[in-house]
């Protein structure tokens, strides 16, 4: 038996389905036996996961695992399992283990570390590790040398053709808990049609997972696994987690047309650059499909701080203002997320970025504004070197990760890193507050209009006379009003 596991990774209740396991069970699914078990949604996780070994006579461990909470969480659970079941094989896998391959092993009690994304050859591994016998040439693998104790890193997989995959196994989960409500629809559950991204952003973590490496299902595919999620379980909303949803024009165009007598409506990741050139008729298409919101990475008020980050493709200040025009013609919403308080001079860096949001509202009230903060990834570039010449350098082992300090690094919010001294921690936090304020978000649908209306005017004066310093009000005001930003948990 093997227990698929996903330690904690937000805060609250929401039910997000965990569409990393179900990707990774689809490659063994008939053929191995095993169970999905979400820890986000248990009391007491490490009793609950050893009753479930104890239970099933469980032999693997396999944990997805993102950097932040769900590493401290897989940590805990690892060490605290594996002192009580020493037989048991634990791995870790997604994109932790993908980054961070030695510190991933250096947790006590991990065995494996796998990068990458999974294929078919998944299931074969497996079954050598059930039957005393592992296969060491798995692609992406990391292990210890058998002999010398060294530390083994295989080449990763070549991204696999998402086309050949089988469908996710739903019956593993329960689908009907994660049908939530959401701002999209009352049954809102997720889902993706494609893995990768053609681009190398120095920020991103997706680029350690790809290396600008792309597979998408084919328009009919990605529209019957919609079909499916409609038809056999009722959803009526879907947020796609697709890194970079609108690759091909051709394709967007036939999946929404395909899509569109299913009645949902859905929000999905894209690119400015490539949403600019889309023709009137695939805009209609979309927005004729149900599609609501695109979240896109702005990132910056500056081409120089774009060619810096390696935004890549054509992507500038310019466009994105386009965009926000073309999206109001068409009535679906843009989500822009901006990096602030980049190195080597964040506060700039955050008032250009202030000046470049009020544009963006001027041409689309509507548009939603996401703020983080930057965070490096082991990614060669100009962020990286500028970081690392502020005196950053990544932790060497789990533990540190683990750390309340590296979790909220992890989160891109203003964690404590080296460029970002305490006065400047203060105004951006500062900063941050009263642009949530002043923009609340719609995606929130605990906030009631009212109460938008009340954060809208405390923090609206503040943002259009440029007065960000002690916000004691919109503190109390927040205590009154908790709002919750979708650059934490999604919605
Ligand atoms: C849904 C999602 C979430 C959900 C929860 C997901 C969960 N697992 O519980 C929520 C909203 C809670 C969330 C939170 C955060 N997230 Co998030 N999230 C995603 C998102 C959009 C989709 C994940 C997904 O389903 N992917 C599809 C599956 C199929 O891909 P996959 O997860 O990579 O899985 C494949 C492989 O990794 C591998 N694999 C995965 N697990 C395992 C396990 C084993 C044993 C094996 C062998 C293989 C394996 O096989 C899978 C199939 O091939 C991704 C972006 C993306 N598209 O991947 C970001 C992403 C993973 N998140 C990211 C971030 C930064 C965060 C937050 C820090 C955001 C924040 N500001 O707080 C938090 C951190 C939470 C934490 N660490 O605990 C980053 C990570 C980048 C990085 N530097 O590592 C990503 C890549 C977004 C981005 N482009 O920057 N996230
Ligand atoms: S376009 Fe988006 S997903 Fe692709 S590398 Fe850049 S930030 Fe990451």
């Amino acid at each position: 038996m093997i227990l698929l596991i996903n330690g904690k990774s937000h805060e609250g209740k929401k039910r997000i389905l965990p569409v990393s396991l179900l990707a990774v069970a689809a490659t063994f699914d008939g053929k191995l036996p095993y169970e999905i078990l979400d820890g986000n949604h248990m009391d007491d996780p490490v009793e609950e996961i050893a009753t479930h070994v104890a239970r099933t006579g469980a032999r693997i461990l396999a944990f997805t695992v993102m950097p932040g909470p769900q590493t401290a969480s897989s940590f805990e659970l690892t060490v605290a399992l594996k002192q009580r079941f020493p037989d048991l094989i634990v791995i870790w896998g997604a994109y932790f283990p993908t980054m961070y391959p030695r510190a991933t092993m250096s947790c006590p009690g991990v065995d494996y570390a796998v990068r990458g994304y999974v294929g078919l050859d998944l299931a074969d591994w497996l079954k050598s590790l059930l039957e005393g016998s592992p296969i060491l040439c798995l692609p992406g693998l990391v292990y210890r040398d058998p002999e010398s104790g060294d530390l083994v890193q295989n080449p990763m997989s070549r991204l696999v053709d998402i086309n050949t995959l089988p469908p996710f196994p739903y019956h593993a989960v329960d689908m009907e808990y994660y049908m939530r409500p959401t701002f999209l629809g009352s049954r809102t559950i997720s889902h993706h049609i494609s893995l990768g991204c053609p681009f190398k952003c120095g920020f991103c973590g997706v680029v350690a997972m790809v290396n600008g490496k792309t597979s998408a299902e084919r328009a009919d595919v990605g529209a019957a696994g919609v079909a499916r999620l409609v038809e056999e379980y009722g959803a009526n909303a879907i947020e796609f987690n697709d890194n970079n949803f609108f690759l091909g024009e051709a394709r967007t165009q036939a999946f929404c047309k395909a899509i569109a007598h299913l009645g949902i409506r859905w929000w999905a990741y894209g690119r400015a650059d490539t949403l600019d050139k889309y023709s009137d008729e695939t805009w209609a298409a979309m927005a004729d499909s149900g599609l609501h919101m695109i979240y896109i990475g702005a990132e910056s008020g500056s081409d120089e701080t774009l060619r810096k980050m390696n935004k890549g493709g054509k992507q500038s200040v310019n466009g994105v203002l386009k965009l926000a025009e073309t999206m109001k013609r068409h009535g679906i919403v843009p989500e822009f997320s901006f990096i602030i308080g980049n190195p080597p001079d964040p506060v700039a860096d955050m008032e250009q970025t202030l000046s470049f949001i009020l544009k963006i509202k001027e041409i689309n009230p509507l548009s939603e504004i996401i703020l983080y903060s930057y965070t490096p990834v082991p990614q060669e570039g100009e962020m990286l070197a500028a970081a690392q010449e502020a005196g950053f350098a990544f932790p060497d082992d789990v533990q540190d990760w683990s750390s309340e300090h590296w979790q909220r690094i992890c989160r891109r919010r203003e964690g404590e890193l080296p460029w970002i001294t305490p006065e400047i921690r203060r105004k951006l936090i500062n900063f941050r507050l009263v642009m949530d304020s002043a923009f609340p978000t719609n995606t929130d649908g605990n906030l009631k209009a009212w109460q938008k209306l009340v954060l809208q005017a405390a923090g609206g004066w503040r943002l259009r006379s440029n007065f960000h310093a002690a916000p004691y009000d919109l503190r109390l005001l927040n205590r009154l009003i908790p709002f919750q930003r979708p650059e934490t948990a999604g919605f």
